[in-house]
């Protein structure tokens, strides 16, 4: 699309925006800013949202650009390839952006570094791409390179992760999931659970496998469970510590916990990616897991290897984040393309999963 036509409808499409949203600011503490949207429901239990491509709309028309031979070319600073779930946003990006629905994407992998990420920024700057879309590594140390964005004219869409800006027409909209509410979703899953069990005023002794500190997913996780924490006197926390949403880092940091700790009854992890690192750590300490094991292990994304380990009997549950978000960023760039109106910020709709369900066919529908 030609620059100044673009520029144009922006300016229209921003104005139109801010007029909705009040200017309000992402809070990183809070996670629930002024402008939401209306909030996704109650996390629902799954059996009736399985299907977890359903946001997709894959057979949106291509662009009017597209039509008349000019691609609209998107950069993804994508934050890097660390787990199962990461795999599966660049994989709904990849199979959005392409050339036959009327895009030219340009992927950049920060491999989990920020000073990566502004890089890539600052290249698809220097290429004039039509739109920068950045899923963020960490939340704060972005203004800068935001602004250059904003002093070429191009477009910025945040997906997955949020930043922390104070001036939020930086970037036009995003779309990802409710991170706080997912961990206090995780923790009333976990106060039924040991209710069912008999143990809900027994003192229950937890750990926490973080993710990537800084990370939205990271903070809001963690101060979801905090806040869940607060309600039961008889659950403490005993450490927690960052396993960089990666398989590897979360067995070595459960082998830590478990030399340090005799006696642990829940291990939450940030993603399922640590979590299965943890179940290995675990069981090479001679201990069990999973509903019939000594330690409870929850995590959060519900990719299928953690239908998997839930159906080995070795995860309790799972806490989903929905990694889908190639078409929903697609259907903002057409909005703004049309010069209509976006939503400052979209929230997703997440389940959980745990070993009561139905696991097999659920798993059998999903589509990461
Ligand atoms: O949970 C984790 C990934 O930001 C929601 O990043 C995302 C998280 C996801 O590495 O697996």
């Amino acid at each position: 699309m030609k620059r100044k036509v673009l520029s144009a409808l922006l300016i229209a499409a921003m104005t139109m925006a801010t007029v909705g949203c009040g200017g309000g600011q992402q809070a990183a503490d809070t996670q629930a800013p002024a402008e939401t949207e209306a909030p996704a429901e109650d996390a629902a239990p799954a059996e009736d949202a399985a299907a977890n491509d359903e946001a997709a709309p894959t057979d949106e028309a291509p662009a009017d650009s597209a039509a008349s031979g000019e691609l609209i070319t998107v950069g993804y600073a994508q934050v890097g390839a660390e787990s199962d779930w990461r795999t599966a946003n660049t994989e709904s990006f990849k199979s959005t952006f392409t050339e036959e629905n009327g895009y030219k994407l340009i992927f950049d992998d920060a491999q989990q570094k920020q000073e990566n990420q502004i890089k890539a920024i600052r290249s698809f700057i220097q290429q004039e791409v039509d739109y920068i879309v950045v899923a963020p590594v960490v939340e704060t140390g972005w203004e800068t390179v935001l602004e250059e964005a904003k002093e070429a004219g191009i477009p910025v869409i945040l997906s997955d992760r949020m930043m922390d800006v104070s001036d939020d027409t930086l970037y036009e909209a995003w779309v990802g999931g409710n991170f706080v509410k997912e961990g206090e979703t995780c923790g009333d899953w976990l106060a039924t659970y040991l209710e069912e069990q008999g143990r809900g005023e027994e003192e229950i002794n937890m750990v926490t496998i973080q993710g990537t500190i800084g990370a939205s997913a990271q903070v809001g996780r963690t101060e979801g469970m905090a806040n869940k924490l607060a309600e039961h006197s008889n659950w403490k926390m005993l450490d927690m510590q960052s396993g960089e949403f990666t398989q590897a880092k979360g067995q070595e940091v459960m082998e830590s916990f478990l030399k340090s700790y005799d006696d642990i009854d829940v291990v939450i992890c940030e993603n399922d990616n640590e979590a299965f690192g943890a179940i290995d750590a675990i069981k090479a300490a001679g201990k069990t897991c999973g509903p019939d094991g000594d330690i409870i292990v929850v995590s959060f994304d519900s990719v299928k290897a953690a239908f998997e380990s839930m159906i080995a009997g070795d995860l309790n549950a799972t806490f989903e984040c929905n990694p889908l978000h190639g078409p929903r960023v697609a259907e903002i760039i057409q909005k703004l393309e049309a010069g209509e109106t976006v939503d400052k910020i979209q929230y997703v709709d997440e389940a959980y999963f745990d070993t009561s369900m139905d696991l097999e066919s659920i798993l059998a529908e999903r589509a990461y």
